[in-house]
């Protein structure tokens, strides 16, 4: 881990990613201990000027659950048109229950949601592209617009929607900060190495609570 420390300014922007009910224990595509990080988003939040939540959206017989495709069984990959494709249980599906925010998340001044994967043929991790990147969220815009350069990542899962939105942050420019503690990985299929590995090549810098101003 490269160790990092630094202070929120008016230039830098803390993501929330996915502290979604589906993604705690209990939730649909549980995440090992995903309820620990949820009092961390709260607090680190408090040290942001401008924060950014995350919401997994899927449509009902989305591309990424195994249920769509016949004989095919969760946490196997397949080859979609835009790459290969871990199949999920049905989760975080438009307007459910096991959609919403996690309900001890308390972040009021959070000023914008990234509703994500919300097209039915194409998956997205990544808050700033879906699986095709030849498609955006536009939240590079937004962020731009708005003068951050600075993107500071935490949530779920790290080695699925934090590291592809990391990952896609430096390609666009960002100085780009994970708070390791404050995520917890799904780690199926050497995901977890993987995400390490490409996040390091990349120049994502980890960071802990700890090292994060307020
Ligand atoms: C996620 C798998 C499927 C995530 C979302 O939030 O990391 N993982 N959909
Ligand atoms: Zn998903």
């Amino acid at each position: 881990m490269i160790a990092a420390t630094l202070r929120p300014d008016a230039a830098t922007a803390l993501i929330i990613v996915d502290l979604q009910v589906d993604f705690l224990p209990g939730g649909r595509l549980a995440v090992a201990a995903g309820d620990a990080v949820v009092p961390l988003a709260n607090e680190l939040a408090q040290r942001f000027g401008t924060v950014i939540l995350t919401q997994d959206w899927h449509p009902a017989g989305h591309i990424s659950f195994a249920s769509s495709h016949p004989g095919q069984v969760p946490f196997a990959t397949i080859p979609l048109p835009y790459g290969p494709q871990v199949l999920w249980p049905d989760h975080c599906v438009q307007g459910s229950a096991g959609a919403q925010f996690a309900p001890g998340l308390d972040v009021p001044h959070a000023q914008l949601i990234i509703r994500k994967g919300h097209h039915a043929s194409v998956d997205s991790y990544s808050t700033f592209y879906e699986a095709d990147p030849a498609i955006p969220t536009g939240l590079t815009g937004y962020l731009r617009a708005r003068g951050i350069g600075r993107v500071v990542l935490m949530g779920l899962a790290y080695d699925f929607c934090v590291s592809w939105s990391a990952l896609d942050a430096v390609r666009d420019g960002f100085e780009t900060l994970v708070v390791a503690d404050a995520c917890r990985a799904i780690d199926t299929g050497g995901s977890l190495a993987q995400a390490d590995a490409q996040m390091a090549a990349a120049g994502v810098r980890l960071c802990r609570m700890a090292d994060v101003g307020g």
